[in-house]
């Protein structure tokens, strides 16, 4: 890094080259901001870049999980399939990258280690693994809400002496799992991907599930010429109602207006045939849309067990073997509460003759040895390789693993000790001129992650400016305001089936992480509005001061 960059005190200095900070970083540069990025990769695109495992698409159409800033952009990228694979989504980040001259200020092999807060200078010191340090008058971490794997513990992987990967960690060259018996574990979403795409190729593999998941048919189709001749001529309109939509970019993006009408208020109101012809239409869609068939499937329990036995219906109709299918079902927990997979021959891979299930609910996983794993009843699967599709340390894990201090030298993870709390999402008290991109109850991954970037950026960035109008130096969340909004956003997953599952939404996969619903559930309409209504009141819940003053004092 050119000595220059790290003397110089940039107006924000934005933590992670993914959707976020490629945004983040075209909207304040556009703003007159001085903005620099740090990413800890050699290349950009954050999530899409780490994550490389064979099968890995996403579940949100890919006209959506795009950036809807640029109308040019959005004219001149097509895409080739209706739910993109990781390949494509990552030469859209770097087209997206190139297009707008972005990488001349994003600094690449900067693992940001800490930042803190100076009090007389109000700046923010951001030190990287490299021991290189930059100062910005506002730190933006754009760290993403799946970027720190969960990986195995010492006891999980054991002395195992063969080959081992995680899913959020995979090689940059392709790894060949031909001739190789391979465990996978996990049967999350990650899981649900890379198991079909295994199952080509290894000579057998054991998947050890401890919880079974729902997934849903993705019913991927490439899109056509007829498909991008729609596009560009709808895609302004189905852009706004995407900003405006309660749960964003789920489903198809054609699918007729009139579907996402329920027919009654409750899956019970409707007889047998009727739901079940209401939940196949949603099954042939595809897509994760089919707790939105009807409104009570995600408060009633009783809705939601029709949709759940409608779906273990169609595994005994995909998997041979019975007791397979049986084990593959998923029990004790409401479809949806748990996101839900998108499935691409997953059910089918089970039909294989190189494929084994190993329920490790009923014969868990009693010790991996060096040849293979042994199960608590002593049974010995011999493993050339195992495939952690484990998880991530969601939402605030990438934000936790950095020393971040505020007033005083608090640090984040003392202030959050007991659980995040962030108003909307976005700021936390004690942490001035600090933004959270997809911060803990901020909507994130129940809409479409890039809407919600897209929409926090614009938010984010009229309050700079706003700032730089009335010459203000720094911005702060009041206590109040956040306790308001962590108690709004705690209160409506009360009313909802949420805390019935273990699920990483709640922070149940990570051994002593509080447990607390980690993304607003409110949809994104009621979070755009509520933000819309913020900045129009002059920014209410903000405590804000002017540089000559020590502390905050302009109260909204
Ligand atoms: O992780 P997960 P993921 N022994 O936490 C199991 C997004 N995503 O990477 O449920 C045995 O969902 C664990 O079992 P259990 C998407 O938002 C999106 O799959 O804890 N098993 C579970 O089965 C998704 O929700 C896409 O009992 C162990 C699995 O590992 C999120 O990322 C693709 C274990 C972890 O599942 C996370 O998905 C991929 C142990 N010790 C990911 N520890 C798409 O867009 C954990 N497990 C399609």
């Amino acid at each position: 890094m050119p000595e220059q960059l790290s003397s110089q005190v940039y107006d924000a200095v934005i933590v992670g080259a993914g959707h976020s900070g490629l945004y983040l970083l075209h909207k304040l540069r556009g703003l007159g901001f001085n903005a620099i990025v740090l990413e800890a990769e050699d290349d950009v695109g954050g999530t899409w870049y780490r994550n490389r495992y064979p099968g890995l698409r996403c579940d949100v159409e890919s006209v959506l999980y795009s950036y809807s800033f640029d109308e040019t952009l959005d004219q001149e990228w097509e895409w080739s399939e209706r739910f993109p694979a990781q390949p494509e989504i990552l030469s859209y980040l770097h087209h997206v990258a190139d297009r707008f001259d972005l990488r001349k200020d994003i600094l690449l092999n900067q693992k940001v280690t800490g930042a803190t807060w100076d009090q007389s200078l109000f700046r923010w010191t951001v030190a990287t693994a490299s021991g290189r340090t930059l100062q910005g008058r506002f730190c933006l971490m754009a760290t993403g809400i799946l970027s720190v794997p969960s990986l195995p513990s010492p006891e999980l992987l054991g002395d195992f002496a063969g080959e081992w990967y995680h899913t959020a960690n995979w090689p940059k060259v392709p790894v060949s799992f031909a001739g190789k018996r391979v465990g996978v574990i996990g049967t999350g979403s990650s899981a649900v991907q890379v198991i079909p795409r295994l199952a080509e190729q290894a000579e057998h593999l054991y998947v050890f599930q401890r919880t079974p998941a729902f997934a849903i048919p993705a019913q991927n189709y490439a899109l056509d010429a007829e498909y991008q001749a729609w596009w560009r001529t709808n895609f302004r309109d189905i852009r706004e109602k995407n900003r405006w939509a309660q749960i964003v970019g789920f489903g198809d993006t054609r699918m007729d207006d009139s579907y996402r009408v329920p027919p009654v208020a409750s899956a019970l109101d409707a007889t047998r045939e009727e739901r079940e012809a209401r939940y196949q239409t949603f099954w042939d869609m595809g897509g994760g849309q089919i707790t939105l068939a009807y409104p009570d499937l995600i408060v009633n329990e009783e809705s939601n067990r029709t949709l759940a036995d409608f779906t273990a219906a169609k595994i005994d109709e995909i998997v041979a073997d019975p007791v397979t299918a049986d084990a593959l079902k998923p029990r004790g927990f409401p479809l949806g509460t748990k996101r839900p997979c998108l499935e691409i021959g997953y059910y089918e891979a089970f039909n294989r003759d190189n494929v084994n299930l190993i329920d490790v609910r009923k014969d868990p996983i009693g010790r991996t040895a060096a040849e293979g794993i042994v199960t608590a009843s002593g049974a010995t699967y011999d493993l050339d390789a195992i495939v952690f599709a484990t998880g991530y340390d969601a939402v605030t894990g990438a934000l936790l693993r950095m020393d971040v201090r505020g007033v005083d030298g608090l640090s984040l993870a003392e202030k959050w000790a007991d659980g995040p709390v962030a108003y909307l999402g976005l700021m936390t008290e004690g942490f001035p001129n600090l933004f959270l991109v997809l911060g803990p109850t901020s909507p994130s991954a129940f809409t479409n992650c890039v809407s919600s970037i897209e929409q926090h950026v614009d938010w984010i960035a009229d309050l700079l400016v706003d700032m730089r109008e009335r010459g203000d130096a720094t911005v702060e969340a009041t206590a109040e305001a956040e306790e308001a909004w962590s108690e709004h956003a705690a209160s409506l997953v009360q009313m909802t089936l949420f805390p019935k599952a273990s699920s990483w939404y709640m922070g149940d996969n990570i051994p002593g992480k509080p447990r607390r619903m980690l993304i607003y559930i409110g949809g994104m309409a009621a979070y755009r509005t509520k933000c819309d209504d913020v900045a129009r009141s002059g920014y209410v819940g903000l405590a804000r001061s002017k540089e000559s003053e020590s502390a905050p004092v302009v109260r909204s």
